[in-house]
C-alpha cells in the first residue's frame, strides 16, 4: 500500500472511529441511565434462598397482620443481625417494613428475642427449658389480650435461628397463624469444610476462587463474608473449616491467624466458630522443630503453645481438622504412632480451651494392598474408646471417595465408643461438576437413613451421627463445600440447593429430601405450585440420573485421571492401581464388577453379621450395589428380566433420557422464572445432556470390548469409535488436587 494511499485510508478509518466513539458515548449514557434500575430487578442467584421478593398481594395483606410491628432488641451483634434480618426479610416480603415497637398496645406484634434480652419475653415465662442454647420456639398466642408472635429461645443465636424459621415460612408462603413451632438442633457441631488454598485456589471448586480473598485480609472485609453467614445461620450451620485438608502449615503462621481472626470477627454474629484445618507436620515446617512426633514432649508442648496462641486471637476458635497419613498428607504414622495418638495430642492442646478435634478416616495407605475400601476400618476400629473426648472421627459417607453412590461406610456402627461425623461432600467432584443438575438431599438421606444393625434393627446411620444410638454428647456433621466466588456462589444455580440440603440435614439428619427441595424452591423460584411441583419432582430423580449415566449399578471410580471430569473407565497404570478405573470395575470376559464377597476382598465382613449377608449374597444384595460387591456374569438375570449386558445399556440410556426430560420441563418453565437465572439453567442442562450422552456412549464403548455382545433392540450404537473417547484430554478441567 503506497503511503498516499494509506493516509487516505487512516483519514477514513479516524472518522470511522469518530464516529464509533460517538456511538458508543451515547450507548453508554443510555446504559448509565439504565443499568442501575435493570440490576436492581436482576436475578443472578446472588441473593440465593434469601431473596425476599415481594409476595403476591393476599399473602402479603396476610403477612402484614401478623407482623405489623416488631419488638426485637439489638443491644448484642446477634440482635442486631436478627433485627437487621427481620426487618430486611419482612420488608420485602411484605412490601414495607414492620414499626419497631417496645410495647405490645395491639394486634400484629412480632416478639424476637430471649428472656434476658425481651421484657415482654421476661414476663411471658415461657418453658424454654429444653431448647438449650441453640433451640428456639416459634409461636402465636396473646399477650396483654393482643394477638402477636414470639420467637423466643435461651441464646441470641437461638433467636437468630428462630428468625430464620420464621422468614422461611413467610417467603414460601406457608400460614404465619396459629404457629407452634419448636425446634432444636439434633446435631451439635454443623461445618463447612473448604477444601480453599491460600492462593485462593479450590480443590474440587467449580464455582471460582476462594470467597477468602487471604491477601487483602485482615483489612479488607468483603461484603460477602456477611451475606456468606446469614446464609449458613440461616440453615443453621454453626462453623467452618477455612481452610483445605491439604493445607499448608502457613494457615498457622501469625500472618494468617491475624487473617482467620478478622474473619472469625464478621462470622461470630452468625454463630459461625471458626475452625483451621492444621497440618501435622507444622511443627517442623513452622516450628523449626526436628519432628512432629506426637508422643514427643517439646511437640507437645509446640502444639500447646499454638493452641494458646490461637485461643487468645479467637477466643471461640472451634477447634482442628486433620487430613493425617491419607495421600501423602503427614501424620502420627510417619514416626510409627497411631490416628489416636495424633488425635490425642491435638486434643490434649484444644481442650483447655474447649475446642475439639475432627480427625479425618478417609485414610488408605501407600503399601497396604488390601481393597481400599477397607482399609479405614482396618486402621480404625482397633482404635475405638482410645480417642480423648473431645476428638469426633470424621467418615465420608462411604468406604470409597464421595461416588454418586456408595453403600453406607461400615465404619458407622462399628466404634459404639467413639463419637463419629459424617462427612457429605456438597461440591459435586463426581457428579458432573457445577454444569449438571443433581439435587443431592436424596444420596444424603439414603445414607443416613441406612440401616447398621449395629445394636440390631433401626440402627441407622441417622442415630449413629446424632449421637442417640451410642449416647454420645458430641455429635457432628461435616459439608465439603461447594462456594466460591462466583456471583452465584455454587457455580449453577441448582448447586445452592445441596447447600441448603446440607444445611437443613446437618441440623435435623432425620429430615425430608423432598420437604427440603419444596422449601428450597418456593424461597429460590417461586411459590407457586405450577414452578414448585415440577421444579421438586425434576430435582429429586436427577441424582439417580447421575448413577444411571455414569455409574450404574454399583459401578465406581470410573471417571477421568486426576480432574475426574467425564468417563474414563479405560484408565489403567500410574502410580497406584486404587486410583485407576479398572481397579474397580474389573471387566472381562466372564462379566463385571468388584467381589468384595466371602469369595473376593470379603470387605462386606466389615458390616453387621444381617448386613454382610445382605451385602455378600449376589440373590439378596440390591441392585443399586450388585457391581459394588460382586463380580457379575454378562448374562445374569436382573430382577427387570433383562441379563446384566442388557441393564447396564438400559440404565445408561435411562440417565440421559432423564436429562432430556429435566430439558423439556425446564424449557416449559420459561416465563415463569426470571429470564437470567431460566438461561443459564437451560445453558448448563443441555451441556449436561451432551455430558450424559457422552458418559454412556464412552461407556457402552469401552464394556463392549468386554461383554462382546450386541446392543439390545432399539438401543443406539455409540457414535464414535472407543479410541476417540479415549483420545480426549482435558487438562484445564477445574479442581483438579495440586
Ligand atoms: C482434599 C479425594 C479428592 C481429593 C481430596 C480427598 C480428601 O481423593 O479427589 O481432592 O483432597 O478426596 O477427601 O482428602
Amino acid at each position: 500500500m503506497a503511503i498516499g494511499q494509506y493516509g487516505q485510508v487512516a483519514g477514513v478509518a479516524a472518522r470511522g472511529v469518530a464516529r464509533r466513539v460517538r456511538a458508543v458515548a451515547v450507548l453508554l449514557l443510555a446504559l448509565w441511565v439504565w443499568l442501575p434500575a435493570a440490576t436492581a430487578r436482576a436475578e443472578d442467584g446472588h441473593d440465593l434462598w434469601l431473596r425476599y421478593r415481594a409476595l403476591p398481594a393476599a399473602q402479603a395483606d396476610a403477612g402484614r397482620a401478623v407482623a405489623a410491628a416488631l419488638a426485637a432488641p439489638d443491644a448484642s451483634p446477634t440482635q442486631a443481625a436478627t433485627r437487621e434480618e427481620l426487618l430486611r426479610g419482612l420488608g420485602g416480603l411484605f412490601g414495607g417494613a414492620p414499626a419497631m415497637t417496645a410495647r405490645i398496645d395491639r394486634d400484629g406484634v412480632l416478639v424476637a428475642g430471649t428472656p434476658a434480652s425481651s421484657p415482654v419475653l421476661a414476663k411471658l415465662g415461657l418453658d424454654l427449658s429444653a431448647l438449650g442454647d441453640e433451640g428456639y420456639l416459634v409461636r402465636s398466642l396473646r399477650i396483654d389480650g393482643h394477638a402477636a408472635t414470639v420467637i423466643a429461645a435461651n441464646s441470641d443465636i437461638g433467636v437468630l435461628y428462630g428468625a430464620f424459621h420464621f422468614l422461611r415460612l413467610a417467603q414460601s408462603g406457608q400460614s404465619l397463624s396459629g404457629l407452634d413451632v419448636r425446634e432444636t438442633p439434633k446435631v451439635k457441631v454443623r461445618v463447612l469444610n473448604h477444601w480453599d488454598n491460600l492462593d485462593r485456589y479450590v480443590e474440587r471448586g467449580y464455582a471460582g476462587q476462594s470467597i477468602w480473598d487471604w491477601h487483602k485480609l485482615p483489612g479488607w472485609l468483603d461484603p460477602r463474608y456477611t451475606d456468606y453467614a446469614r446464609a449458613n445461620a440461616s440453615i443453621g450451620i454453626n462453623g467452618t473449616v477455612l481452610n483445605n485438608v491439604n493445607t499448608s502449615a502457613q494457615m498457622l503462621t501469625p500472618q494468617y491467624l491475624e487473617k482467620a481472626r478478622a474473619l472469625a470477627g464478621v462470622l461470630r454474629p452468625y454463630g459461625l466458630k471458626v475452625y483451621l484445618s492444621a497440618r501435622f507436620s507444622a511443627p517442623i515446617e513452622i516450628g523449626g522443630l526436628q519432628t512432629a512426633d506426637p508422643l514427643d514432649p517439646a511437640v507437645r508442648r509446640w502444639w500447646q503453645a499454638k493452641a494458646d496462641e490461637i485461643y487468645r486471637a479467637i477466643p471461640d476458635f472451634g477447634g482442628f481438622l486433620v487430613k493425617a497419613n491419607s495421600e501423602g498428607q503427614p501424620g502420627p504414622q510417619d514416626y510409627g504412632r497411631s490416628h489416636a495418638d495424633g488425635a490425642n495430642m491435638l486434643a490434649e492442646a484444644l481442650a483447655p480451651h474447649g475446642g475439639i478435634v475432627m480427625w479425618r478416616a478417609f485414610v488408605y495407605s501407600h503399601e497396604e494392598p488390601d481393597d481400599r475400601a477397607k482399609q479405614a476400618y482396618s486402621e480404625f476400629v482397633p482404635y475405638d474408646g482410645r480417642f480423648a473426648a473431645n476428638v469426633l472421627v470424621q467418615v465420608k459417607n462411604g468406604a470409597i471417595d464421595f461416588q454418586p453412590r456408595e453403600p453406607f461406610h461400615p465404619l458407622f456402627g462399628a466404634m459404639p465408643k467413639t463419637p463419629l461425623m459424617m462427612e457429605f461432600q456438597i461440591t459435586k467432584e463426581y457428579l458432573g461438576f457445577a454444569t449438571h443438575l443433581a439435587y443431592l438431599a436424596p444420596m444424603y438421606q439414603e445414607a443416613l437413613q441406612a440401616d447398621t444393625h449395629a445394636r440390631g434393627p433401626g440402627s441407622t446411620v441417622a442415630r449413629v451421627v446424632d449421637g442417640s444410638l451410642e449416647g454420645h454428647a458430641l455429635t457432628g456433621m461435616a459439608g465439603v463445600a461447594n462456594i466460591g466466588s462466583d456471583r452465584n456462589w455454587s457455580g449453577s444455580q441448582f448447586d445452592q440447593a445441596n447447600w441448603y440440603a446440607f444445611g437443613r440435614l446437618a441440623w435435623d439428619p432425620h429430615a425430608d429430601a423432598a420437604q427440603i427441595a419444596r422449601d428450597w424452591t418456593r424461597m429460590t423460584f417461586s411459590t407457586d405450585p405450577a414452578v414448585v411441583t415440577p421444579i421438586v419432582d425434576m430435582m429429586m430423580g436427577s441424582r439417580e440420573a447421575v448413577v444411571d449415566y455414569m455409574t450404574p449399578l454399583g459401578l465406581h471410580h470410573l471417571m477421568g485421571r486426576g480432574h475426574h471430569y467425564g468417563p474414563a473407565p479405560w484408565v489403567e497404570g500410574g502410580p497406584r492401581a486404587d486410583w485407576t478405573s479398572v481397579y474397580y470395575h474389573r471387566a472381562d470376559a466372564r462379566g463385571i464388577g468388584f467381589d468384595r464377597s466371602a469369595s473376593g476382598s470379603n470387605a462386606v465382613a466389615q458390616y453387621a453379621p444381617a448386613v454382610a449377608a445382605q451385602f455378600g449374597d449376589i440373590a439378596t444384595v440390591p441392585e443399586p450395589f450388585l457391581l459394588w460387591f460382586h463380580h457379575v456374569p454378562w448374562d445374569h438375570r436382573m430382577a427387570s428380566g433383562r441379563i446384566l449386558w442388557d441393564e447396564l445399556v438400559h440404565r445408561y440410556g435411562r440417565g440421559v433420557d432423564y436429562v432430556a426430560s429435566m430439558r423439556r420441563t425446564w424449557a416449559g418453565l420459561a416465563g415463569r422464572i426470571d429470564a437470567e437465572r431460566h438461561a443459564e439453567v437451560a445453558a448448563f442442562l443441555a451441556i449436561q445432556e451432551q455430558e450424559a450422552q457422552w458418559w454412556r456412549d464412552a461407556s457402552i464403548a469401552y464394556f463392549q470390548t468386554f461383554s462382546k455382545r450386541p446392543l439390545p433392540k432399539g438401543e443406539k450404537l455409540p457414535p464414535h469409535p472407543l479410541a476417540y473417547y479415549q483420545s480426549l484430554q482435558f487438562p484445564f478441567a477445574p479442581g483438579d488436587g495440586k
